[in-house]
């Protein structure tokens, strides 16, 4: 029987990735090892294959990924991938595969959960009965409505398409930034987010993370929104100004929150911890064990792909498959 080829997983994972690549492959743990360098330096002469994406990984940039000179795949759980250096990986044939699709309908639920939680105060409500306040008198009207409210989505992909139709269904008026408009796309295009910004009263944000999306929402972006803004970021913490966020939460220059994300995940920000005009989620987006159990399974299909000389199922656009010659 041909030797099993190794495979490093980056991080934690859940155990059905752990099981599935052990009961396929050499598995090699690289956060339960005390020596990371160590287990590097053994491995980096012939490893082809890696997998992480569950967090606690390392920042997969163009240093790490030299370090393996015969790194052909990296495996990654989860759609965003902005822990790995894609581009670089596509230029020197490495394909990196992620899990679009599966988590689509799963986070689209989870981000109305949360605009509507942000905008009709649920869980502050909740939490007023908890505490026995309800007995003396009714929780008061929430300023907030969907009903005149206008979404303007920040990203119009996989996830904002998804959102956006369950918008329409509530009734409430979508429109988009983005890069370029998307193809097939009737909602209006903005090509500049500070007028979209200006036009609308909330912001659902659904774009990857990375250098080109860093502090996209920032102070002039908020100003612009105004008020009566709502930012729901479904993102990553790295999409918006942290600090300027909670500036502008304190200061009454937008009205509120909704946070399923944040810049130094677990760490959220005190001053966030403190308000009453923030919802906030330990990226929960698509964490359902029938969502997640999907995902895992693709990390596995994908490697499994891999390991059978057959196209990757779902290759990432920075690393089209069949890949450059290194
Ligand atoms: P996608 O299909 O690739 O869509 C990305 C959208 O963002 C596109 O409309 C794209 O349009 C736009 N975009 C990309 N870069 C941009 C930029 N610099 N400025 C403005 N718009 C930009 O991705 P998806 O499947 O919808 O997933 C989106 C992201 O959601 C993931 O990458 C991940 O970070 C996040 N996510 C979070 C959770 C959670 O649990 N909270 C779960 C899943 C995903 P253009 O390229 O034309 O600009
Ligand atoms: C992942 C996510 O589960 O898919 C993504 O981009 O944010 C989540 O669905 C998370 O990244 C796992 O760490």
């Amino acid at each position: 029987m041909a030797e099993k080829a190794d495979v490093l997983l980056l991080g934690p994972a859940m155990p059905m990735i752990v099981e599935g690549i052990d009961k396929n492959f050499t598995l090699h743990k690289l956060w339960e090892t005390s020596d990371h360098d160590a287990l590097i330096a053994r491995l980096a002469p012939t490893l082809r294959a890696m997998a992480g994406g569950g967090g606690n990984q390392p920042n997969v940039d163009g240093a790490f990924m030299a370090r393996f000179p015969k790194l052909e795949f990296i495996s990654s759980f989860g759609v965003g991938y902005d822990y790995i250096d894609a581009g670089w990986a596509g230029e020197h044939g490495i394909i990196v595969t992620n899990t679009p699709d599966v988590l689509t309908e799963e986070v689209a639920d989870t981000a109305l959960g949360l605009l509507i939680c942000t905008v009709r105060e649920l869980p502050r409500a909740e939490r007023y009965l908890r505490a026995g306040k309800w007995l003396e008198k009714p929780y008061p009207y929430t300023k907030a409505t969907l009903r005149d409210r206008t979404v303007g989505m920040v990203g119009m992909g996989r996830i904002g398409r998804a959102i956006a139709r369950r918008l329409d269904a509530f009734g409430v008026p979508v429109v988009y930034h983005s890069r370029r408009p998307q193809a097939g796309v009737a909602y209006r295009h903005y090509p500049d987010l500070i007028a979209m910004a200006r036009d609308v009263d909330t912001l659902m944000i659904i774009v990857p993370g990375g250098p080109s999306t860093r502090n996209l929402i920032d102070m002039k972006v908020l100003q612009a929104l105004g008020p009566n803004g709502i930012v729901i970021n479904m993102a990553r913490g790295s999409v918006i100004d942290e600090p300027a966020l909670i500036r502008a939460l304190q200061s009454g220059t937008i009205m509120a929150a909704g946070l399923d994300v944040f810049a130094e995940e677990p760490k959220v920000p005190a001053e966030l911890v403190a308000m009453d005009n923030v919802v906030l989620l330990p990226h929960v987006g698509s964490a359902s064990v029938h969502t997640r159990n999907a995902m895992g399974q693709l990390v596995i299909d994908n490697l499994l792909a891999w390991r059978d000389g057959q196209p990757p199922l779902t290759p990432v656009p920075e690393t089209p498959y069949p890949p450059r010659k290194r």
